[in-house]
């Protein structure tokens, strides 16, 4: 037998030498350690039963720092069963433990005549008590937490060369209740070496939001939120109570509330404030039409400077027509100038925190027309050439127009939104700001650089794939300009082999996007186009989509803290809208969400209903769209505006208040279409406040000029947020109008014999067929009906079945209440 081939030290030493990644000693803020093998210097002292089996050894890691590790490989011999046990561990307050284990181990194909012995995994178990017992050890009492199974084992290269990989695996124990514990590791005929084990718990760790401290919180063991109430810092008052809550990942969430400084102190500076003013704005050349100016940087930039905001207008005109550039460094120069005219100026940095207070108002004059004398002779030409000159110029500027109309016209307005004027590329706005659509550029990438800034590929280092895109990769990592400090960013890829037109579309997105200045608008850091691969950088949203996130957190947050993320929605979408832009492609699988619940407007993609959502369904005009969040006239015939993403926010809000629901769960497209043209609407979810359904009622009007405007749906959710009492009275209990899928009636006693007549009010719930014959004797039968009751005659699906379950309940309270006031 290779001895060599067979021990794990030969595996560590490989592992150390090649493929360890650089180990972060630092953890997360919010993980506190309670055991940490690789803090250890010397011997660990941890117990092995029997002692032939498994052995600690010493290693290096790989900053050659010494550390121990326990490795066991009796894969010849039957009947293995190798206890490896640790310290005795105080649990201090964790209520929930993590088990980090990180371990390599042989696949037994690699390991000759071993088969029917060697094994390829291993046990974790646990035991607490209240105090150490020493070496007392009782196989028995013990409880297994897991089998652990490699992800990765040694694998063979095409070269024959053994590749080792470290597994990282990490179980959830809890809830704990005494006062310590011991882990244990059994082996029964593995080739493992157990590299580092690591036991830590979460907390949500010291913060200060909004000028209230909040203490190191430990969460609960169940998925319940933790509401903790936070103290005004020093010389500050309560405005309104501060309160968070600390979520069982130790992630402080839905800061409300806060503090205000007494009278006399202001808030100290931090990354979180604006810039302070531009200053030394200093004309450099001025010419008849065009202007050169320079200026310093912010003293106090709070942060990374992502632009700065130019706008300037004519003196006598004062500010009904205006002019706004971007500039990414401290000069530009403002061409199509009149001659001989006064103009004002005003310029304003930007960071992540918003923008900083304007400069004081800098005035400058253009030059005046030079007079000039020419012979007659040379009069003509020069005549020619001008009326030549402007003949062009008139064409062009003709010509601009009427792409800019058919540009515009091809793509469908809310009545009220105001048009833009092009001038030179720049914006000239009647005093608001207006959406320039990238494809009026003749040259797709102007518009690229105009809007996004131009990252160098060096600042930016990629950590890990977290999705796909239409295009490419998705990655999360990091962003650190010169002198700036890092931020974690996401990264869209464009995969090699593109042609013209991917490339224009996948930049289209990062033009957009580029436009919009907007806390609940997902902000774009920088493109890089220069070198490959092509990537487009923006803020990083630590709970990715909202539907998933909404999934993974199942009934777990508050009426409150659902209305503040879906306000957090409409008020990017009155953001869209007022700036003319129609997103088309609004759902809680284009909504991002950070850490603290804020969720932001993502996915601008031009092409992105017809290309790279999964949803998209051809219709029979041809044009992809996804069927189940865009409004009927959009779908018919393509009229999509900001009225028809007013339809789609309230399938948005369907889906935030049932927790991710598929909108008409398994139901066709094609009868989608039917049954709400048809007038059908969904029902309420579970436990919605009637205020919303009424709401989602709304948003779903046929005729589009009815539907809620955002900046009306806006102003309805503050109201709710301003008097959570409302949101008590929930849907299932109210009145709801005639055109529902689930009407009024299904709430009352049914005098029909099955559960399918009952049932029929609930016309396109995908589930009523599964009822027929079915018989119920009693109300009481009915409202003891189970989720499992209901999958063993066929309605299998989540929604249906909660919708089903919750109906049946309130039908059994109406029976012994009375009926439902109306
Ligand atoms: O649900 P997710 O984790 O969140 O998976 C998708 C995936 O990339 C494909 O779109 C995630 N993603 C996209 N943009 C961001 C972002 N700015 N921050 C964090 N995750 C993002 C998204």
């Amino acid at each position: 037998m290779d001895c060599d081939l067979r021990s794990p030290l030969f595996l560590i030493h490989l592992f150390m030498s090649t493929f360890l990644p650089a180990l972060c000693v630092i953890y997360p803020l919010n993980e506190v350690n309670l055991l940490d093998s690789k803090a250890s210097q010397g011997e660990l002292g941890w117990i092995s039963y029997p002692s032939h089996g498994w052995e600690e050894i010493s290693g290096v890691d790989e900053h050659y720092t010494p550390i121990r590790t326990f490795q066991v490989c009796n894969v010849m011999e039957y009947s293995q069963n190798n206890w490896l046990r640790t310290n005795w561990i105080p649990r201090q307050s964790a209520q929930k433990i993590y088990v980090e284990l990180k371990f390599t181990l042989r696949d037994c194909n690699s390991i000759p005549l071993v088969l029917g012995t060697c094994k390829e995994t291993f046990n974790l178990l646990y035991l607490e008590t209240d105090d150490d017992q020493g070496s007392h050890f009782r196989e028995h009492q013990y409880l297994k937490i897991d089998t652990i199974a490699a992800d990765e084992s040694f694998t063979q290269t095409d070269l024959g060369d053994r590749i080792l990989k470290l597994n990282i695996e990490v179980r959830e124990v809890g809830p704990l209740t005494k006062k310590g514990f011991y882990l244990a590791f059994q082996d029964v005929g593995a080739c493992v070496a157990l590299v580092s084990v690591r036991v830590y718990f979460k907390k949500c760790p010291y913060t200060v939001r909004n000028l209230a401290s909040f203490p190191d919180t430990v969460p609960m063991d169940s998925q319940s939120l933790v509401e903790v109430k936070g103290s005004c810092v020093n010389h500050s008052k309560e405005e309104e109570p501060p309160r968070m809550y600390c979520s069982t990942e130790g992630e402080w969430l839905v800061p409300i509330g806060k503090c205000l400084c007494n009278q006399g102190y202001e808030e100290r500076s931090s990354t979180c404030q604006t810039p302070s003013a531009v200053s030394g704005i200093r004309k450099e050349k001025t010419t008849r039409n065009s202007v050169s100016l320079a200026w310093q940087e912010p003293e106090r930039p709070n942060g990374i400077i992502l632009d700065y905001e130019i706008k300037y207008y004519e003196k006598e005109e004062q500010e009904t027509s205006y002019t706004i550039l971007r500039a990414r460094g401290c000069n530009v120069t403002l061409g199509g100038l009149k001659p001989n005219t006064a103009y004002l100026l005003q310029i304003r940095a930007r960071t992540a925190a918003g923008y900083g207070a304007s400069s004081t108002t800098f005035q400058f004059e253009t030059s005046p027309d030079s007079a000039f004398s020419i012979s007659s002779e040379s009069s003509q030409v020069v005549l020619i050439a001008i009326s030549s000159a402007v003949a062009i110029i008139l064409l062009t500027v003709l010509l601009y127009v009427l792409i800019g109309r058919v540009c515009c016209r091809s793509k469908s307005k809310h009545p009220d939104e105001k048009r833009l004027h092009f001038g030179n590329g720049h914006l000239r706005l009647p005093g608001i700001r207006t959406y320039i659509d990238p494809h009026t550029y003749e040259d797709p990438s102007q518009a690229v650089h105009e809007f996004a800034k131009e990252l160098d590929a060096s600042c930016i280092a990629i950590d890990k794939v977290v999705g796909a895109g239409e295009f490419g990769e998705v990655c999360s990592g990091r962003l650190r300009l010169p002198s700036k400090k890092e931020i974690c960013v996401a990264i869209k890829t464009l995969k090699g082999g593109y042609t013209d037109k991917q490339r224009r579309d996948f930049l289209a997105e990062a033009s957009i996007m580029g436009q919009f200045d907007h806390p609940n608008i997902i902000r774009l850091e920088g493109v890089v186009t220069r070198s490959k691969p092509v990537m487009i950088v923006t803020e990083y949203m630590e709970n990715g989509s909202l539907d998933s996130f909404l999934r993974k957190h199942d009934a777990q947050f508050t009426g409150i803290q659902l209305v503040g993320m879906l306000r957090g929605i409409a008020s990017g979408m009155k953001y869209l809208s007022d700036m003319g832009y129609v997103h088309r492609d609004l759902a809680a699988r284009n909504i991002l969400v950070n850490s603290n619940l804020v969720c932001k407007v993502s996915d601008f993609g031009l092409s992105r209903v017809l290309e790279d959502d999964p949803e998209g369904a051809y219709t029979t005009r041809g044009g992809k769209i996804p069927i189940r969040w865009t409004a009927p006239e959009a779908i018919a015939y393509r009229k999509f505006t900001s009225a028809s993403d007013a339809w789609s926010y309230g399938i948005v809000l369907w889906e935030v208040m049932s927790y991710g629901e598929r909108p008409y769960w398994e139901m066709s497209n094609q009868d989608v279409i039917k049954a709400v043209d048809e007038g059908y609407r969904l029902p309420p979810p579970m436990d919605c406040p009637a205020t919303l359904y009424q709401l989602m009622l709304d948003c779903w009007q046929k005729e589009r000029n009815n539907r809620p405007k955002f900046e009306q749906i806006v102003s309805i959710l503050d109201k709710l947020i301003r008097n959570p009492g409302s949101l008590k009275i929930t849907a299932n209990t109210t009145s709801r109008p005639a055109n529902l899928l689930l009407d009024r009636s299904s709430l009352e006693v049914p005098s029909m014999g099955t559960m399918g007549d009952w049932m029929d009010p609930m016309r396109t719930l995908p589930c009523k067929e599964a009822f027929s014959g079915v018989s119920y004797s009693s109300c009481d039968t009915i409202a003891k009906t189970s989720t499992e009751d209901l999958k063993k005659v066929g309605v299998t699906i989540v929604g249906p079945q909660k919708k089903i379950v919750s109906s049946l309940k309130a039908l059994d309270s109406n029976t012994k209440n009375g009926p439902v006031p109306v």
